[in-house]
């Protein structure tokens, strides 16, 4: 974990290498992956570079926008997004993308275009930016199905046809964590290399955990199984520990800690928003397919939230994920309430 603290340590694993070993694994494969990660790598240092320097920069504040969710943006809401557009477009291996940021999916013109479909959020949990809590990227890939053709189908498909997902923390550190399919793995930016290196090889979550995670203020509009699922949380009934409560109102950062410490974060459909609030394909689709690829599962209050085929880009939906037994008790508590119980 620790890398730095041997400075003759010359066989650091850099992300470019763990993407190419991944590459070489599938000899079928042309590179076109290696080089759109590596773009989107690149958008998120910059990213990093920029929110370090916010307050510098003077970029902190309002940039006068609103975006398709009615919501203000700010500066480095509209940075982020530009940054990331044009390194998934001038990578050459992207058709189309969807962006928090934008209303309408990107086609990207033909002559630049690849194989790839790109969903993503430039800037997640920008209400924090300002008291510099940690915030972050997330994305999901997948494969057109026509390369000559693309349509909005291509990315109105199931979390399960995902090929890549990932996230990038902007925190006390950088840390990008990543699936290609197989396992989960997370790489630390050294600032002083300019290189993410392999910090959490292979990351587990823990199959019960000890935090639970959610916005307690909209309790009095949650449903009975939230309500009740809470309640256990507080109050035990078997009399073991209490959970704790931990809750950032970052969703990478929340994740984040749910992925490596255990538990469960949950942003549940309530009276008022019974969609919940977050967005299926690029906040709740990436984050489900790396908590499944670590172990764990994540649950929609109906189904497993990677079986969801959204009818729209920017459509929300009801989460529950972390800890493979957490997320069990919270469907057990869904499936007694259909049943009556
Ligand atoms: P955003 O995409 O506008 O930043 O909103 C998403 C964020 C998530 O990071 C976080 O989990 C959630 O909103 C917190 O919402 P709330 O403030 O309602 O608890
Ligand atoms: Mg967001």
């Amino acid at each position: 974990m620790d890398h730095m603290a041997d400075a003759h340590r010359t066989d650091l694993m850099t992300i470019t290498r763990y993407v190419l070993n991944e590459q070489s694994k599938r000899p079928e494969s042309r590179g076109d992956l290696t080089i759109l990660l590596n773009h989107i790598v690149f958008g998120c240092k910059f990213v990093c570079s920029s929110v370090s320097k916010a307050g510098l920069a003077k970029l902190l504040g309002l940039a006068g926008e609103t975006n398709v969710q009615g919501e203000e943006q700010k500066k480095l809401d509209v940075l982020s997004n530009d940054v990331f557009i044009k390194a998934l477009t001038s990578s050459g291996r992207t058709c189309i993308l969807v962006s928090e940021e934008n209303e309408e999916a990107i086609f990207v013109e033909p002559s630049n275009r690849g194989k790839y479909c790109v969903v993503f959020d430039p800037l997640d949990g920008s209400s924090n930016i300002d008291c510099g809590v940690s915030i972050g990227t997330i994305f999901g890939i997948y494969l057109v199905q026509d390369v000559d053709n693309p349509t909005l189908d291509d990315v109105l498909r199931s979390g399960r046809e995902m090929l890549v997902a990932g996230y990038c923390m902007y925190g006390s550190s950088c840390t990008l964590v990543l699936s290609t399919g197989g396992g989960v793995n997370g790489f630390t930016l050294d600032p002083s290399l300019g290189e993410f290196i392999l910090t959490y090889p292979d990351i587990k979550i823990p199959k019960k955990g000890k935090i639970y995670s959610i916005n307690e203020g909209n309790a009095r509009n949650w449903d009975e199984p939230t309500k009740k699922y809470v309640e256990k949380c507080k109050f035990p009934p078997d009399g073991s520990s209490p959970k704790s409560l931990r809750y950032i109102g970052s969703m990478v950062a929340d994740v984040h800690r749910t992925l490596l410490y255990g538990g469960i974060f949950m942003y549940p459909g309530d009276k008022k928003s019974p969609s919940g609030k977050l967005r299926v394909l690029y906040e709740v689709f990436p984050m489900s397919f790396l908590m499944e690829h670590a172990g764990g599962q994540a649950f929609t209050g109906k189904q497993q939230a990677l079986d969801l085929v959204p009818k729209k880009i920017h459509e929300r939906s009801p989460v529950f994920l972390g800890s493979y037994d957490d997320v069990d008790e919270v469907k057990a508590l869904y499936a007694a309430e259909e049943n009556g119980a």
